[in-house]
């Protein structure tokens, strides 16, 4: 836990007890800092005076006896509509930060890199932490993705937090200083709550704030929003490294039919052979996540093994097993058509098993890569939808559910055995028509797979 005793004498108002309040919440009564939670949801605040919290609602203090109202990176405080407290706060004047605030004012020595973007900021962030731990490096990893930031260790000056920071924690974020800001992309996300896209990458760019000479931000540069970033950060004080996929990139890194370039020093590392990053986004990632760790000072051979070894993230394109040659994928946090573009992308040769709660825009946006697809095996509620996208373009069959999917895709790909396919769910749509959550839907593919005969199980990911 983040040791915030250098905060005793100011007064924290906590909203919201779920993970990153009941972080706060500890941390601070840890250090015996001024506090007092509180939450909308009655359960919540009866959890918490158990615990011993203190409770006061934050909508109806006295804020002028108050410092800073520290906010869930879930409540809205700006749109669709602010909550009470963070109106009542700002009314005295008193600020509105998050718990990763609390972490920038600690004065903790460790080194943080920041990681936001639209896509990817899980991968990369738990490869820079694969990749730092690998080398011997102690960092701890969390924020948005993981542990909350406040339960982060004490790993003293050489120590590394790496940090994945949402849009919504970026907004409440005042004085924290990145050593090293990681921008992958964007596409638009999270409009309710930001307005509107120039909204969304407002809240994003805060990840440059307070960065120093000597820090390194990296960018992104495939997407305009990120081009106009990089252009506006011209004459920021940190030193800027821009990272282009598919098209060489002069003086920064890129990534060209999976070799990585750096132009700043000459150096190449082959992406290629690395099973757990297949395709052009996880070649961004990887890009990203090398710029991170040179600038800590890592060699380019310690980086290259780290990335070699890196053992990927469940739940998303983890390799579970091996039946017949052919490669069982579970892309179960796949739960819209944009996140499934990533894997179709990634295979050229796909046993799909697709289906579920869809979203609006359904399968349609994927039709430029249904030539990769093989066979489409349907499950769920959005059977009748995708069976009319796919007529005529790709053979499909109505499986129902996942059990019958995996068995007939099975089936199927054992007789074909074609070289380098894969059975991959990836169901752009959500779980709920037929289980809790993604992670139940993934977790009941990796065992689905796994006991089919003749299955070698797979390493898998990391949770
Ligand atoms: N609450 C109120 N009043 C309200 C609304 C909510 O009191 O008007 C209370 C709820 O009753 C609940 C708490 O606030 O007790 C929920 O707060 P929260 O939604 O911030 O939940 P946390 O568990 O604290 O999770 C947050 C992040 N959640 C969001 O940003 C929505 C988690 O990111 C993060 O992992 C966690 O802090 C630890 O840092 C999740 C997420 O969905 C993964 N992030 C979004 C994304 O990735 O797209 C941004």
């Amino acid at each position: 836990m983040i040791d915030l005793s250098s905060l005793q004498g100011s007064r924290f108002a906590v909203l919201g007890l779920a993970r990153s309040g009941l972080a706060a919440a500890r941390a601070l009564q840890a250090a015996q800092v001024d506090f007092a939670v509180w939450d909308d949801d009655a359960t919540r605040r009866a959890q918490a005076q158990s615990q011993g919290f203190p409770l006061a609602d934050p909508a109806s203090l006295d804020w002028n006896r108050w410092d800073a109202l520290v906010l869930s990176p879930g409540i809205p405080h700006t749109f669709p509509k602010p909550h009470p407290a963070a109106v009542a706060a700002r009314a005295a004047g008193k600020p509105v930060i998050g718990d990763i605030e609390l972490l920038a004012r600690s004065g903790a020595p460790e080194r943080i890199i920041g990681i936001t973007g639209t896509n990817g900021k899980s991968t990369t962030t738990a490869l820079i932490g694969h990749i730092l731990k690998n080398a011997g490096i102690k960092r701890d990893i969390g924020g948005n993705f993981g542990p909350a930031a406040l339960d982060f260790r004490p790993l003293g000056a050489d120590g590394v937090y790496v940090l994945e920071l949402s849009s919504f924690q970026l907004e409440l974020v005042p004085s924290l200083r990145c050593q090293v800001a990681i921008w992958l992309n964007i596409t638009p996300d999270h409009i309710d709550r930001h307005g509107d896209l120039d909204g969304y990458v407002a809240a994003k760019r805060h990840i440059f704030d307070n960065q120093q000479p000597g820090d390194l931000a990296v960018i992104g540069i495939d997407d305009a929003p990120s081009q106009q970033t990089a252009a506006g950060l011209a004459a920021a004080p940190a030193t800027i490294v821009t990272v282009h996929i598919g098209q060489p990139n002069p003086t920064g890194i890129s990534v060209v039919a999976g070799r990585l370039r750096d132009a700043r020093n000459d150096t190449e590392i082959d992406l290629k052979p690395i099973k757990n990053l297949p395709g052009a986004h996880n070649w961004q990632n990887a890009a990203c996540a090398y710029a991170a760790c040179r600038a800590l000072g890592m060699t380019v051979e310690a980086i290259a093994q780290g990335l070699a070894t890196y053992p990927g993230l469940v739940h998303r394109q983890e390799r579970v097993a091996i039946v017949d040659g052919i490669v069982y994928v579970n892309d179960s946090k796949a739960t819209n058509a944009d996140a499934t573009e990533k894997a179709l992308a990634a295979y050229d040769t796909i046993y799909w098993l697709v289906g579920g709660t869809p979203k609006a825009e359904g399968i349609v946006p994927l039709e430029p890569l249904f030539g990769r697809v093989v066979h489409a095996f349907l499950i769920g509620a959005s059977s009748d939808a995708f069976a009319a996208t796919l007529e005529g373009r790709v053979p499909y069959a109505r499986c129902g559910d996942l059990k019958t999917a995996v068995q007939q895709a099975h089936a199927m790909a054992s007789r074909e055995r074609r070289a380098d396919a894969v059975v991959l769910l990836s169901p752009a749509c959500a779980s709920y028509d037929q289980w809790p959550n993604f992670e139940v839907r993934g977790d009941a593919f990796r065992t689905m797979a796994r006991a089919l005969p003749g299955a070698v199980v797979e390493a898998g990911g990391v949770a």
